[in-house]
């Protein structure tokens, strides 16, 4: 048993909708939600803001098979893959597993952008200060503002 960390994320469509059908997808074990973030497009692509949340969650489950429930999450949201770092209804990215490390054509962890990423680190932030420093967040990029919680943007 190990804390997984994994971002989800939305700009198309309902987003909260997408992000709570993300978590019932993923959760397991105990887990925590961070609140969420309505953050700037990442990444040079014009499109809409993006709300985002960190997923806490413990599990035995291999990367492979938490990949896999990622990407049927994604499926299951309708997401098309058009423009490389685009608008999406669902985004599932496995930010951290433990302390594996993965490197493979398919899955790299810990996510090599991390730390590049405001609207990650931002809602890690709120579920592991001990992770992420003031510095840290200061240091990463993109403009981020927090909503709330999920339930209240259902
Ligand atoms: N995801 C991307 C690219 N850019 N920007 C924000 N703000 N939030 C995202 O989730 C995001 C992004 C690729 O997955
Ligand atoms: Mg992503
Ligand atoms: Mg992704």
């Amino acid at each position: 048993m190990r804390r997984c960390y994994l971002s989800l994320g939305s700009n198309l469509g309902a987003r909260a909708t997408h992000l709570h059908d993300g978590v019932v997808a993923m959760a397991e074990g105990s887990w925590r939600v961070s609140p969420v973030y309505e953050t700037s497009p990442w990444g040079g692509v014009e499109q809409d803001d993006f709300w985002n949340i960190v997923l806490e969650i413990e599990s035995d489950a291999s990367a492979q098979a938490l990949l896999d429930r990622a990407v049927a999450a994604e499926e299951a949201a309708k997401r098309v893959r058009t423009v490389h770092w685009g608008p999406r209804t669902l985004d599932v990215d496995l930010l951290l597993l433990g302390d594996e490390v993965h490197d493979t054509d398919r899955l790299v962890v810990p996510h090599p952008r991390l730390w590049q990423r405001r609207f990650v680190l931002a809602p890690l932030r709120d579920l592991r200060p001990d992770l992420v420093s003031e510095h840290a967040l200061a240091a990463s990029d993109g403009e981020v503002s927090a909503l709330g919680t999920l339930e209240a943007l259902l």
